[in-house]
């Protein structure tokens, strides 16, 4: 297999202008995969024109048509499965039974979505005052910038992309530096289902100069940004010059709360699924554990063994559970977080290091880790690890565990795990999150809104609100 490896511009693979490149890793063992070209301003300039010369023809053209290239193009995502999924866990560390069970088949499915949702997004007719027509315009924005992390690079594409090109934008996308692989893939795998040049752009670089200069970009209207509260905040003073719509996809520490009279088994799966799958990179891991005090040591004895017995292994492994971590930086941040938690008298109850198996020395595993932080207030129960990390914290009542809950400042995903529905809708109105998840954890379809509140961010991801999100609103009144 040899990986596309420079930038995306106006339907040509092309070297950035500076010829610089960047290699982008395996995690499994820190091997050099390829050397990929490095987008600096002058590339996102040429892409950014590009992308305005392909607006008229791709907003003017019947919404079906555009759903048809998405649909087509989900046709050829599916038709090269083992490719993708190969190829994303190669870059990324993902298991390939998850690449090639979740990450391709999400893909696909996503822009199928919203390839079918071209032409059955529609705007309204309003009852004014007699003598008068009111009916709304749903409009493309323009060029649309987005920005996409490491973590599920593959998917964000069709997050991202499906609703945008959906709707009449054309694009210019910066993938994550160190996973940018699948999306050059999905480039060309574009052009092959028809999209015009220019309509989509991919300028792999870093964050803060090409990721920079596209929120700052004058030709470019919107910005949609998935990754780092820190860097959300950037994005949003870097856009002001010319207004940008902006939407934000940021961090979470996701509460996950089994009360005592929860299906003990189903929980304890449930609640391994929400922290380890993807080693714990995921936005809307449950990386809170709230039990209830009657509960927490049955609960303990059946999770920690579950922990344990986590086969970790080469990505390429069809037996591998959980692959490394997607890069050796990411890798020494997440176990700096155990030594944060012993300092503040946390107890590591599994994992807390990289495991000694020879075969793992090179790479960037972590063991699936618990840790029980002594107060809801310690950085463990409060910072974002983004890793295979959960923090436990037990609770007496209801009361204690939605103000534990909503105890931080982050909004995005949080589940429950009850027999009781009267709690369970209690708590899904009064959990502070974008998503709440009842008996199950971590659930997306490309239907349903994805978001958060607080500083987990503004916007929706995926269903007819991405479709709002990324078209505006127009009022036509007509004198009839
Ligand atoms: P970020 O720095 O936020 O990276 C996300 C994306 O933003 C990358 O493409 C990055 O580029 C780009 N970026 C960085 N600085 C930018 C800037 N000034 N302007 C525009 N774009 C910029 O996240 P990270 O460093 O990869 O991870 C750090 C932490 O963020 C994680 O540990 C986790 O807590 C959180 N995180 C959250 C998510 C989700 S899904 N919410 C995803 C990833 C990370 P490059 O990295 O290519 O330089």
């Amino acid at each position: 297999m040899t990986p596309r490896h420079q930038l995306f511009i106006a339907g040509e693979f092309t070297d950035a202008l500076s010829g610089e490149t960047l290699p982008t890793r395996n995690p499994h063992d820190n091997s050099v995969l390829a050397e990929v070209a490095l987008a600096g301003r002058e590339d996102v300039d040429r892409a950014v024109e590009a992308a305005q010369k392909a607006f008229p023809a791709w907003s003017r053209l019947p919404a079906a048509e555009r759903g048809r290239v998405l649909l087509k193009l989900a046709d050829l995502i599916e038709a090269n499965t083992e490719e993708l999924a190969r190829l994303e866990s190669l870059d990324t560390g993902h298991p390939i039974r998850d690449s090639r069970g979740l990450d391709v088949p999400r893909t696909a499915g996503c822009f199928r979505y919203f390839g079918g949702m071209a032409d059955k997004f529609q705007g309204e007719t309003i009852p004014v005052e007699a003598g008068f027509l009111n009916y709304t315009l749903r409009e493309p924005v323009g060029v649309v910038g987005q920005v996409v992390p490491w973590n599920f690079p593959l998917m964000f594409i069709s997050w991202k992309m499906g609703p945008a090109l959906a709707a009449g934008n054309t694009i210019v996308m910066k993938p994550a530096e160190i996973t940018p692989l699948t999306s050059l893939r999905i480039a060309e795998l574009m052009a092959q289902a028809g999209m015009p040049p220019g309509v989509v752009n991919m300028v792999p670089g870093l964050g803060s100069v090409a990721g920079q200069y596209l929120a700052e970009h004058p030709g470019v209207a919107k910005i949609a940004f998935t990754g780092s509260t820190a860097t959300g905040r950037r994005i949003v003073q870097a856009s002001a010059g010319n207004l940008k719509k902006v939407q934000l996809e940021l961090g979470g520490k996701g509460a996950n709360i089994v009360f005592e009279d929860a299906n003990l088994v189903a929980a304890v799966n449930g609640s391994a699924w929400a922290i380890f799958h993807n080693q714990g990179q995921a936005c809307i891991a449950g990386s809170r554990l709230l039990l209830h005090e009657k509960i927490a040591d049955a609960f303990l004895e059946k999770f920690i063994p579950l922990a344990r017995s986590i086969k970790l292994g080469n990505p390429l492994d069809d037996a591998t559970e959980m692959g490394p971590l997607t890069s050796a930086q990411h890798q020494e941040r997440v176990l700096a977080y155990v030594e944060v938690a012993r300092a503040e008298g946390g107890e590591v109850l599994a994992g807390g290091r990289a495991p000694v198996a020879q075969e793992l020395a090179q790479g960037c595993y972590v063991e699936p880790t618990i840790v029980r932080a002594k107060t809801p207030r310690d950085r463990i129960a409060q910072e974002e690890v983004f890793g295979p990390f959960v923090t436990v914290l037990t609770f007496r009542d209801d009361e204690e565990a939605l103000a534990i809950a909503n105890g931080t400042d982050y909004g995005l995903g949080s589940g429950l795990w009850t027999a009781n529905l009267q709690r369970a809708h209690r708590f899904a109105r009064e959990l502070h999150a974008g998503m709440v998840w009842i008996n199950s954890y971590k659930r997306v379809n490309p239907g349903s809104p994805f978001g958060g509140v607080g500083l987990s961010g503004y916007g929706r991801e995926m269903g007819f609100d991405a479709m709002r999100e990324y078209t505006q609103v127009k009022s036509v009144w007509v004198n009839v």
